[in-house]
């Protein structure tokens, strides 16, 4: 199948809305014409400077608008990050993405802290992403310059909901940082969040967007939401596992060669769960028992679930991104 990036909204739907069990047969074939089903990435994520962010996103506890019970923490020093990559990759994983509550990257000291860290975990051969909020050109170019493989920076929802959400940026501000990231040819990691009251017609939204991009991101991940005391988002339901599926399914189908990534919320998901979501097209996951903040499922018990699910963890620089970033 060809990559298209010229879906309508109303074609999108026509995927999304399917039948369950047809949806997920349809996402499985396009799955295996582009992507190897046994295989599915094992990255880590570590938040390398924690709490006390300015934007007031209504799911994150990091913000400084909630009390939430996090410890707050100025950025990390290079060495223990690097030995926490060397470990990551030592426990399998071939991706490490730092996470900084950040609203945008300013040019100073910890910024060129971040450039060695990246430089540290792009020498040891692991697929270095980073996310630190918003970005210039110019940043986005020192960060390719230290070797950053990757940049994720979520739309999250659809631009019609978004104000709903977050209302210390624009829908705007995040497609632009997406401009410059594509612009520096890092390659872009931008996916969003379930569970936040949007409509399907949101979800749908955000699909349309990213799969009209000029290029399609080449990693999409797909988070549940983890309520997290304090925040706004504190009461909201625990999103079906149906929901998921859609969600991973119709990217797979609309972005056929991206890494579909079944990111937060599989603390809360069983084995047969996760299952559906690798059969409908996820190919990565986080492992570790922390995310940035909220936990998530023991690296044990992910080992028993590889063994049980014959999956294998996938070697770094492999598919679009890769073809791009050796080209
Ligand atoms: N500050 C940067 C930014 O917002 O782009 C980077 C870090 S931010 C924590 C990265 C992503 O984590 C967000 O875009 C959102 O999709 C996800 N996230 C944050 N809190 C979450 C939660 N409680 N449950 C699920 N996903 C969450
Ligand atoms: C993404 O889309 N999911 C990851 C990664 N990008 C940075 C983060 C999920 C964070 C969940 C909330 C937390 O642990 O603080
Ligand atoms: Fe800050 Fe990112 Fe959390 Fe929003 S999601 S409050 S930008 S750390």
């Amino acid at each position: 199948m060809e990559i298209r990036n010229d879906w309508t909204r109303e074609e999108i739907k026509e995927i999304f809305d399917k039948p369950v069990l047809e949806l997920i047969y349809e996402a499985a074939t396009v799955h295996r014409e582009h992507n190897d089903p046994s295989e599915v990435q094992v990255c880590t994520l570590l938040s390398i400077k924690t709490g006390g962010c300015s934007e007031d996103c209504s799911y994150c506890p990091q913000s400084v608008k909630y009390k939430t019970d996090i410890t707050v923490q100025s950025l990390l020093d290079v060495d223990f990050v690097l030995n926490k990559a060397r470990t990551a990759q030592e426990n399998g994983s071939t991706r490490f993405c730092m996470g900084a509550a950040w609203r945008e990257v300013r040019d100073n000291r910890d910024f060129d802290k971040v450039l060695d860290m990246v430089k540290g975990v792009n020498a040891m051969g692991m697929e270095v992403c980073c996310t630190l909020g918003m970005l210039s050109k110019e940043q986005a170019q020192k960060l390719k310059d230290a070797g950053l493989y990757a940049y994720n920076h979520n739309l999250d929802t659809s631009e019609e909901n978004y104000d709903d959400i977050i209302t210390t940026r624009t829908y705007n501000d995040r497609l632009e940082t997406i401009d410059n990231i594509r612009d520096a040819e890092i390659s872009v990691c931008s996916g969003g969040i379930i569970g936040l009251g949007e409509t399907n017609e949101d979800r749908i939204g955000m699909l349309h967007t990213l799969s009209t991009m000029k290029e399609h991101p080449e990693s999409v991940p797909v988070n549940a939401l983890v309520p997290v005391p304090g925040t706004p988002m504190e009461n909201q339901p625990r999103v079906s596992v149906w929901d998921m599926v859609r969600m991973i399914a119709t990217a797979r189908i609309i972005m056929p060669r991206a890494q579909v990534r079944l990111s937060a919320g599989r603390v809360s998901m069983s084995m047969e769960e996760q299952a559906l979501c690798f059969l409908a097209g996820a190919n990565s996951i986080f492992a570790g028992d922390e995310l940035l903040t909220t936990p998530n499922p023991e690296v044990d018990q992910d080992k028993q679930m590889f063994q049980k699910l014959n999956l294998k963890p996938r070697a770094s620089f492999k598919g679009a991104a890769a073809e791009k970033h050796f080209a």
